[in-house]
Parts: structure tokens; C-alpha cells; sequence
């Protein structure tokens, strides 16, 4: 098994930022791309633009139609967007095993329990999150906003060790560590997500708008509902979630959301996996969530609405 070679499903913003970023750490990265038309586009593209600091640099991983590919996977980057790794994962099953390294960065909580039935017994299981502020000018073309940090961490009852995130862990350009309970950060992220990625995509706007004053009675009530979900949990917040969303907001205000742009493309978005975990386990918790189930239901009549509607 070629256990050198870093394989990356979902080659969009993050996947490919991080394609470039185990490159620059002398990694070789393999693309595993959904179809025929998109390796085409990636051999006319002849690599990944990636722009940062406004110079371009042209980058060369290499690149396979993910279900046509034989040989095994031993490392595995899984950056495809929450609501696709089902299908995206059932595309290279059988080239998984239990020596294989498998790493979820994605938005969301949640996924590796829903595909847990296609990871294979054994398998090196990581979970991670970042902040990098990476922005998709169109198929394999970067534009590098900010730096944020990455974080790795094992996933629940699974093994998982820093060695599988080694790729990313000292490629040069990304801030990146790893960190034993990564669950912290994960509902952290996942807070800031549940604050801004819905309200932004239903009112079209762009995250700056939400740190205006005006914003923060629509916020606060969401923000309070996940710190009673958090608590519950054992997260612990050091200021209150609304201030962080609102920072967050403002940090990024001249982004859309990447909920804002799925829905402003008519693709499929990770509410489910967002809003609707903190809803579910709301639930079991037994934590009456009134703001965030209004916002859940809400994206889904949108999400409806814009598959109906081309033109939405
Ligand atoms: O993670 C984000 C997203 O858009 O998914 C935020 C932090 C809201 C930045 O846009």
C-alpha cells in the first residue's frame, strides 16, 4: 500500500486548500474526483490556482475519478460537504481498509456516525475543524482570504492518532495542531455555523450584516439556545456565544456564508448537519430549542424552494 500518498475527496474550497497545503509539506496528494467532466475541467485547469498574498501559484496534485480508481486508500482526507459524504464515501468503499487513515474536515457534527456503517472495522478515525478563510473563484481556483487554524482530533470510540493528520500537521502556511478532545471545538464551530450560516442564507446577506446592532435581538435568542445545548454537553464557552458570533460576523463580513452561497448556486445545504444536529440532540437532551428549529424548518422550505425554481 502506498501509505505515503495523501488521497482527497472533495476537491472545493477546503479540500483543495488542503491538497496544496500537504503539496508544500512534500506530500504526494491525489484529487479523487466525482466524474469524468470534472477531471476533464481539472486537466484543462492544469492544476490548482491558489492565490494568496495576491501572487498565484499553479500547484500539481495528481488526479482520479474516485469510483474508477483501484488502488487502496491509506491516507484519506474527506472534505466533501456534510450532506454528500454518504454517497461520496460508498464511491470508494471498497478501496478503504482497516489500515486505512481517514480524516473528516467538514462543517457540521454528526457525519462519521451517519457513515459509520461504510468505515471499515478498525480503520484510524480523525476529526477536524478549520477556520481557514478560503474562497472558490471557480473549479480549482483559490483565493486564500485569511488564516485561520486548523485542529485535528480523534473521533469518538475510534482510534485515532496524530499520525493521521501528519500531512497537515506541519504543512507550511497553515496553522495546525492537534488537540485530544476536539469535541470543544467542534460545538464551537458548530455554535458560530448555527448563529450565522442560516440567518445569512434566508436573508441574503452577507456575514458583516449580522454584527450590526440591528442584528444581535435576531442572534441572541439562537446563541442562548446553544449555550443551554453546550452546557449540557460539557462544552464550556469562555464569552457568551453571541459576542463570538458577532465577532466572528464581523471578522468575516465581507464573506458569504457558504450556507448563502449553496443556496445562491441551488445546491443542497448542511443544515441538516448543522442547525438540525444541535435540534436532534436538543431533543434528546430535552432542551426546548424554539429559535433554532424555527430556522431549520425555515432553511428547508428554502432549500425546496430554490430546487423547485432554477432561477431562485
Ligand atoms: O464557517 C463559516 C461558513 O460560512 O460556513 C463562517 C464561519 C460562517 C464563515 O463564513
Amino acid at each position: 500500500m502506498d501509505v505515503e500518498r495523501v488521497y482527497v475527496l472533495g476537491a472545493g474550497a477546503i479540500g483543495a486548500r488542503m491538497a496544496v497545503a500537504a503539496l508544500d509539506a512534500g506530500w504526494p496528494v491525489t484529487l479523487l474526483l466525482k466524474s469524468a467532466e470534472s477531471l476533464r475541467t481539472f486537466e484543462r485547469s492544469n492544476g490548482i490556482e491558489f492565490d494568496v498574498a495576491r501572487e498565484q501559484r499553479i500547484v500539481r496534485p495528481d488526479a482520479e475519478i474516485a469510483h474508477s480508481g483501484t488502488a487502496p486508500l491509506g491516507r484519506l482526507l474527506i472534505a466533501v460537504k456534510a450532506q454528500q459524504t454518504r454517497s461520496a464515501l460508498s464511491s470508494i468503499r471498497h478501496r478503504l481498509s482497516p489500515s486505512s487513515r481517514i480524516v473528516f474536515l467538514q462543517n457540521g457534527m454528526g457525519v462519521v456516525e451517519w457513515v459509520e456503517d461504510l468505515l471499515p472495522p478498525g480503520a484510524t478515525v480523525v476529526l477536524g475543524t478549520t477556520t481557514e478563510a478560503v474562497w472558490r473563484r471557480g473549479p480549482f481556483s483559490l483565493v486564500h482570504a485569511a488564516r485561520g487554524e486548523t485542529w485535528f482530533g480523534p473521533a469518538p470510540d475510534r482510534p485515532g492518532d496524530p499520525d493521521s493528520a501528519q500531512p497537515l500537521l506541519n504543512a507550511p502556511g497553515l496553522k495546525a495542531g492537534w488537540d485530544p478532545d476536539i469535541r470543544e471545538r467542534l460545538w464551537l464551530k458548530l455554535a458560530m455555523n448555527c448563529a450565522i450560516n442560516p440567518l445569512t442564507a434566508l436573508l441574503g446577506c452577507r456575514n458583516g450584516v449580522l454584527a450590526a446592532a440591528d442584528s444581535a435581538a435576531l442572534l441572541d435568542p439562537i446563541c442562548r439556545e446553544a449555550e443551554i445545548v453546550l452546557t449540557a454537553e460539557g462544552i464550556p464557552y469562555a464569552t457568551p456565544l453571541v459576542d463570538q458570533a458577532r465577532a466572528l460576523a464581523c471578522e468575516t463580513g465581507a464573506n458569504r456564508s457558504s450556507m448563502l452561497q449553496d443556496v445562491l448556486t441551488g445546491r443542497q445545504t448542511e443544515i441538516e448537519h448543522i442547525t438540525g444536529y444541535l435540534v436532534d440532540r436538543a431533543a434528546q437532551l430535552g432542551i426546548p430549542v424554539p429559535f433554532n428549529a424555527f430556522l431549520l424548518q425555515a432553511m428547508r422550505i428554502r432549500q425546496a424552494s430554490v430546487a423547485d425554481d432554477p432561477s431562485a
